[in-house]
């Protein structure tokens, strides 16, 4: 799905600043027709954000069911004749959308972009009310997987994940115009003739463009592709086809150059009727043995799994910490990250890409383990069945995939899909349930790797799963969960358990080690959630991960401190951060800035 932009044909107009807001735990929004005026007794909320922890309180940070959130906006009156688009970044989990008193859309799943045409329901110049419910419940049938129970004291929401249920629009809202004939996708596949090793690289850049609207069928599909200082490099007619780029400036890791791709649709006098702007970075990603080849080269992956979590906004988008993040990515000597344990939002990728930093792109599906579950405080007995994870919960996993794909095809930075972080993957029932998974994955991109993150309680000589990966991706957890402040018996574990991977002859990749740490708790003793433990165990990985050739990446859990739900396992959140919530390092974040730079 393509991102709204200002082009010579195109214009977007946020609508992101103080929205009127209201809960609705009872349900009674809808009945009310709360669309159909000004938003009874609303409070102020902002937009980007999650609403949980901007109101002081348990009610709305506890919140179960839906919210309600409106805006009016002005139809700029130069989009006469247009056609007007409104759209959600992102609503979580699943949102309603009035526009005036009409119902235009509704969506499920929290974390990617969802959009109507409501050219027939506003004017231009015109102001137009735009109210949109949300609902925040995780079930059997969303992704992630939660449980609402109705208790005497009202709903509670249980989930499996480790990670705070934030909710609301987290990500901008827009309304946009465009030609009514226009472009309606882009798709673009780099790639280079011959090995992208040598001196002097021919790229490849294969296009399909779709055309959409009235005037489509008649239309004819220019492109051109233009390098950084804006020179032609290439051109193409037609809606698909494959532009040569002889001595192509490759995206790589570390520097993020891109091409701009520009799209024009033509009417039949040849007028330019609809144009966009598709950036292209042109670099090749093969599984080779044990080898993960970026251009070619051999990638070690350095970096860390993720959260989009911080204080106050929660996991709402804000340029600020986005770019704050980066830059201490770039500090520590981070190459790379996972969107744990979710898409985020488009600006991050964007950047990522703009900047040569390489991105494993998940899905939200998470929390599908009973063991896992049970040492965050909740029971079940048993997840692929129908009475739990089973054909709602894969409808909407297909779902998640299949918007996952078409939203960040195009981006450079993303390397490997992860369709699922920590699945059960050693029973028949979790096989049956991931197989088409992998293989719709397979089938709506062909040329990046797949694969999918493993549990601990699923080890190598158990698990069904990696038979499907391209690549071996692990969370472990020796000296934590277990072998608990036994580093030398994590060791030998860690590593007899890294042979047993490496057999698969596939890249081994640690997506997940780290120790809970309480910022300034020191102790030369050996204590649990010291910086001084925190620093020796990613130290005792760092050992192991040098000895076994097969191991092509380290990410380390977590970035930072980040928030969870109450749990007497987790001391204000987890705190596996090697920064804290509020981005102070830890001693750890110097160990890895020396192991990752050679800086000292
Ligand atoms: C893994 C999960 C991650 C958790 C982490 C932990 O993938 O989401 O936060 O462990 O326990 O199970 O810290």
């Amino acid at each position: 799905m393509l991102r709204p932009q200002d082009t010579a044909t195109r214009e977007r107009r946020s609508l992101t600043g103080l929205w009127r807001f209201r809960a609705d735990a009872d349900g009674a929004g809808r009945d009310a027709r709360w669309f159909a005026g000004p938003l009874p007794d609303a409070i102020d909320m902002p937009v980007p954000a999650s609403y949980n922890d901007i109101v002081p309180g348990r009610e709305l940070h506890d919140h179960v069911g839906e919210v309600w959130y409106q805006t009016t906006a002005r139809v700029p009156r130069g989009w006469a004749g247009q056609r007007v688009v409104l759209r959600f970044d992102a609503a979580t989990h699943g949102a309603t959308v009035w526009v005036g008193d009409t119902e235009v859309m509704s969506h499920q799943g929290g974390y990617t972009p969802f959009e109507a045409d409501v050219t027939d329901l506003v004017a231009p110049g015109e102001p137009v009310r735009v109210t949109a419910v949300v609902d925040n419940r995780l079930t059997w049938a969303t992704i992630p997987p939660g449980i609402v129970e109705d208790t005497p004291h009202g709903k509670r929401q249980k989930y499996m994940h480790d990670f705070f249920n934030y909710a609301g629009l987290h990500r901008p809202v827009w309304l946009y115009a465009t030609p009514r004939t226009r472009v309606h996708d882009v798709t673009v596949v780099p790639g280079t003739t011959g090995d992208p090793t040598a001196a002097d690289v021919t790229g490849m850049v294969t296009y399909a463009v779709e055309v959409a609207g009235p005037d489509a069928g008649a239309a004819q599909v220019r492109v051109r592709l233009l390098d950084a200082d804006g020179a032609e490099v290439a051109r193409g007619t037609g809606a698909d086809g494959v532009l040569e780029v002889p001595g192509v400036h490759l995206w790589q890791p570390g520097e993020g150059y891109q091409y701009d791709l520009v799209v024009e649709v033509l009417g039949a006098d040849a007028a330019v009727v609809d144009s966009y702007l598709q950036k292209v970075g042109v670099r090749t990603v093969e599984v080779r043995g044990t080898e993960f080849l970026i251009n070619g080269r051999p990638f070690y992956f350095r970096g860390f799994g993720m959260h989009e979590d911080h204080l106050t906004r929660g996991k709402g988008h804000d340029d600020a910490e986005m770019v704050h993040d980066f830059e201490l990515l770039r500090w520590i000597g981070a190459n790379s990250f996972r969107t744990s344990h979710y898409p985020y939002a488009e600006e991050v990728l964007d950047y990522a890409d703009a900047h040569g930093v390489v991105v494993i792109d998940e899905t939200a599906a998470v929390g599908m383990n009973a063991s896992v579950a049970a040492v965050l405080g909740t029971k079940i007995d048993k997840v692929f069945s129908e009475d739990a994870v089973g054909a709602a919960a894969q409808a909407a996993h297909a779902q998640a995939i299949r918007e996952l794909v078409a939203r960040d095809k195009n981006h450079p930075s993303v390397v490997l899909w992860s369709i699922a972080n920590e699945p059960e993957s050693h029973t028949p029932e979790s096989e049956e349930y991931f197989k088409p998974l992998f293989a719709l994955a397979r089938e709506l991109d062909r040329h990046r790797p797949v694969g999918f993150v493993n549990v601990m309680y699923s080890q190598a000589d158990v698990d069904r799963l990696a038979k499907y990966s391209d690549v071996i991706m692990i969370n472990r957890y020796h000296g934590w969960y277990a072998n608990t402040g036994d580093l030398a018996a994590a060791e030998a574990d860690l590593e007899a358990e890294l042979r047993l991977w490496e057999a698969h002859g596939k890249p081994v990749l640690m997506t997940e080690y780290g120790a809970d740490t309480i910022a300034g708790l020191h102790d030369l003793t050996g204590a649990l959630w010291s910086e001084e433990y925190q620093s020796e165990l990613l130290e005792m990985y760092h050992r192991v991960f040098d000895r076994v050739d097969a191991l092509q990446g380290e990410h380390v859990w977590n970035f930072a401190d980040f928030q969870t739900s109450r749990g007497i396992v987790r001391v204000d959140g987890n705190k596996k951060g090697v920064f804290t919530r509020d981005r102070r390092p830890k001693a750890a974040a110097h160990l890895l800035r020396r192991r990752w730079t050679g800086r000292h």
